[in-house]
This record gives structure tokens, sequence and C-alpha cells, in this order.
């Protein structure tokens, strides 16, 4: 998986994609980060990539051509014959999801454009975006932490960037569950104990315990994400319990 970024913040993305496990996934080749400065495509000896809006208003905007150059530059080296993905931070996307990741997944290259000031000249996101998307309703002062979000979560499905006993994780999302809780070393700690049945070796057992906790945490947490789970008539009951008197997990 090969990664674009069009940025005027490079350092803000490599900085984070190259710790933890996005940067063993760089390390051992399983993906590819590409943050292109949008400064380095400027006409001007200042740099400059902004300018005031036309009509007025407060703030400044990203002017088409740096943004246009940085893309064509980006394409050179791509050179790729399939249509490519020019995804565009904006909380006027849509809202990114685990579906959504997902798809992207499968992608052999994907660029991101990162906005700042108060946006960008709306002739170059007509001509060379693709994909609008938002993490969520609030306002950020650019899109360099949603591409990084994105990013993060796709590359976890890259096969090979994580173990498959991790990987498990994300069928439970998929599925419209929360994760279950987990517990390590000590056993007893501050006298809270772990619960009994993860120390009892019954694999069914657990394995059925761990659903339960999925379901009720979701009812309790998430009752919003239930309407796309499938649930068994018994969880459906357990749910409705749940929800009823609010117990304890
Ligand atoms: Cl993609 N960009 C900005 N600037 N703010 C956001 C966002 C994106 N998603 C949520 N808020």
């Amino acid at each position: 998986m090969n990664f674009y970024v069009m940025t005027l913040f490079p350092d803000m993305i490599n900085n984070a994609m190259s710790e933890s496990i996005t940067g063993r996934a760089i390390k051992s080749g399983y993906i590819n980060v590409n943050a292109v400065n949008i400064r380095d495509f400027a006409d001007n000896k200042h740099n400059r990539v902004d300018d005031y809006p036309y009509g007025g208003g407060a703030g400044m905007v990203m002017q088409a051509e740096p943004v246009y150059m940085c893309y064509k530059h980006i394409c050179e080296k791509i050179q790729s014959t399939k249509p490519l993905h020019v995804v565009y931070l904006t909380p006027q996307g849509k809202t990114f999801n685990q579906k959504m990741a997902a798809e992207y997944a499968h992608e052999e290259n994907l660029i991101f454009l990162c906005g700042h000031y108060e946006g960008i000249d709306e002739r170059v996101i007509e001509e060379i975006v693709t994909d609008f998307v938002s993490i969520g309703d609030y306002v950020l002062t650019g899109g360099e932490l949603p591409a990084l979000v994105m990013m993060d979560t796709i590359s976890r499905l890259v096969p090979g960037v994580l173990n498959n006993c991790i990987s498990a994780y994300t069928e439970s999302f998929s599925e419209n569950l929360l994760e279950y809780p987990q517990y390590t070393r000590p056993e007893n700690w501050r006298g809270k104990s772990v619960p009994p049945i993860l120390l009892s070796g019954h694999h069914k057992k657990l394995a059925e315990w761990y659903r339960e906790q999925s379901v009720i945490r979701t009812a309790l947490f998430r009752p919003d994400l239930l309407k796309k789970a499938e649930l068994t008539e018994k969880e459906k009951e357990l749910v409705d319990k749940v929800v009823r008197h609010g117990e304890q997990i």
C-alpha cells in the first residue's frame, strides 16, 4: 500500500506514521508513506501558496496551481493505468468508518489532499478530487490529523501489518459490536479479581463469554450500533435486559 499525502506539514505526517505499528509496517515494507510538500510547488520566490479569497471574507485560501502541480508530480511517480482515488479531507465529506477503511485497503495507491487556512480554491478540487471524507462532526485546523486517522485505520487492514491474532479485532467491529474487556496479570489487582471464566481453560465457554460481553457493552455504550448487528433471540433478550436495567458488566 502506497500512501501519498499532499500537505503543507509533511513532518506531521512522517513523524506520526513512523511510530508504533505503522512505523514497523513501513520498516518491513508493508506500507509506504510519501508526504509531499505543496509549498515545494509554489511559483514565487517567497514560496507562498495562499491568497485572499475573491469576494472578501476572513482568512486565506490555498491556491489551485501549487496543489495541481503537486498532484501531477505524484501521478508521475505512481505511473498507474488504473484510476486513482484522491481523497480530500474535509468536514463536508462522508464520515469515515470501518467499512470505508476496508474498501480503501484493497487499493495499491491512495492520494490524500490536506487543506489548511479557510480552504482550497474550488477549481483544483473539481479537477483532481474523487472522494470527500470527514472523520466526524467537529472542525479541525487542517486535514493532516484526518489523513493520519485514515492511514492508521487502513494500514492495520493491510495483510502482514498486524499478526493474525489481533486481526480478529476488526472482525468484531465489522459485526457492529464493541470489543469485550481485557485483563492481564496480576490475577488480583488491589482487591479486584479477573473474571474466573478467563482462568478456566474452557474454550467454548470462553468464546460464549466474549460474545456476551461484547453484546452487553454495545447495549450499554453504543446501542445505536445494535440496529445493524446480527443477534440471536437469546442475545436480543440480553440486550433488552441491559437496556431496561442498565445492568453492570
Ligand atoms: Cl477531514 N478536516 C477538517 N479540517 N476538520 C475535520 C475533518 C476534516 N473531519 C472532521 N473535522
